[in-house]
């Protein structure tokens, strides 16, 4: 999963790095420009000449130049001058011969502003093309554009030098997350009575009530006890669904009969975890459109009555720029605190998860990476920049 930069990007910084030092000939310049050289006494004598850059040698020398966008300079060209390299005598030990000199000069490259901006049309479309938003696309471009522009690196170092600055704004752009088991641990452990209060929201079919039953079963094999309200009374046959997770991680549903008001099916659950003293009480809710006043009503008196300690947003990694868009809906209507970003196993562009957080200012919580309990991963800011090739 999350490849797009990776395989992406790294071509990019290739082909910035390639395409930085100008290869056609300047009509104005005539190459290559001939050197006239004088008698050659000795070798060390030749050596010194060498390092001062006046090439003597017997014969007469061409020296081909070619213009470097970076310097703004006509440098000698590399490739030709490997050829006269050949002919020469290899310089002593530790001393640095004329041809060293020129090649790591040749190999500086500097990226102009202008250069930077043909380029940035095409990493805008690449990012867009990988699901990061437009406003964090445009961020990532103006502050990769500050800190490479100008820079002098040799050719080899352009591409690692565009990596690194990537990683560093994405680890600007993504929020730090907090840790819901230990929130849990420690409401518990202050209140004996009062439960810790989750309750799971999104659109349809994102994959609520699956991550409610991985969260229930890894809190249950961390000791926290769980109940699961049923409170999606309007899906048909989204009661047996809950049940039959709740029997397979062998945690207790509380339910009532479909169409009933979810609001009260959650305050049941917290009344039930209370007199039982259950540590946590997870609520599934019907999916809903974002779009659907009436259904964020809705949702909006759940979280009022049973007064949530987390609310957690569930929307799939796939989906894109929507996800940020109802994201923003059901925080606007109950305030959401932190996202579960699931099916990031089929998500090969990863720019949803770099995007949601940023502009919904919510720390992604968990990843889920397939349909079994134990396939949702904590977010950690380092592996997921680790998977995205960085
Ligand atoms: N590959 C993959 N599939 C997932 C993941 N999470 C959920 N699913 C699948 O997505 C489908 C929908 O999951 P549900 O948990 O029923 O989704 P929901 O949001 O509760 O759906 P509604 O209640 O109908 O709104 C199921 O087939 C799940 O197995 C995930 O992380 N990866
Ligand atoms: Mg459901």
């Amino acid at each position: 999963m999350f490849k797009f930069l990776k395989d992406k990007i790294g071509k990019w910084a290739k082909k910035v790095s390639e395409k930085t030092e100008i290869k056609e000939k300047p009509k104005e310049i005539e190459t290559p420009v001939k050197i006239n050289l004088k008698e050659q006494t000795s070798k060390q004598d030749l050596e010194k000449e060498i390092n001062e850059k006046k090439v003597e040698t017997k014969k007469e020398v061409k020296i081909p130049v070619k213009f470097n966008a970076g310097t703004h300079a006509y440098e000698p060209d590399l490739e030709k001058l490997e050829e006269i390299k050949k002919e020469e005598e290899t310089p002593e030990p530790g001393k640095k011969g004329f041809f060293k000199k020129i090649t790591s000069k040749i190999n500086k490259v500097k990226i102009s502003e202008k250069e930077f901006e043909v380029y940035s049309e095409e990493l805008e479309m690449l990012l867009l093309e990988n699901n990061v938003a437009l406003e964090v696309a445009e961020k990532m471009i103006k502050e990769l554009k500050e800190k490479i522009i100008g820079k002098e690196l040799l050719k080899k170092e352009v591409e690692g030098e565009i990596k690194d600055c990537f990683k560093e704004i994405i680890e600007e752009i993504l929020i730090d997350p907090f840790d819901l088991v230990e929130k849990i641990k420690e409401k518990i452990s202050n209140q004996k009575k009062d439960p810790y209060v989750i309750l799971f929201c999104g659109i349809n079919g994102t994959g609520k009530t699956t991550t409610l039953a991985k969260i229930a079963d890894s809190l249950k094999s961390k000791k926290i006890s769980c109940v699961i309200a049923a409170a999606d009374t309007f899906r048909a046959a989204s009661i047996e669904q809950i049940k039959e997770h709740g029997e397979k991680i062998g945690v207790k549903v509380v339910s009532q009969e479909y169409g009933s008001d979810p609001a009260a099916v959650g305050f049941d659950a917290i009344k039930y975890a209370k007199k039982n003293f259950i540590n946590c009480v997870l609520i599934d809710t019907a999916g809903r459109m974002h779009t659907s006043k009436n259904l964020l009503k809705e949702i909006e008196k759940i979280s009022r009555v049973c007064k949530p300690d987390t609310k957690i947003f569930v929307g799939e990694s796939i989906t894109g720029n929507d996800v940020i868009e109802q994201a923003k809906s059901f925080d606007w209507e109950i305030g959401i605190d932190g996202v579960v970003l699931t099916k990031a196993d089929i998500d090969e562009k990863g720019g949803t998860a770099l995007s949601v957080g940023y502009i919904t200012k919510k720390p992604i919580l968990y990843l889920g990476t397939g349909q079994a309990y134990d396939k949702i991963e904590p977010f950690d800011k380092q592996k997921f920049i680790e998977k995205l090739g960085l």
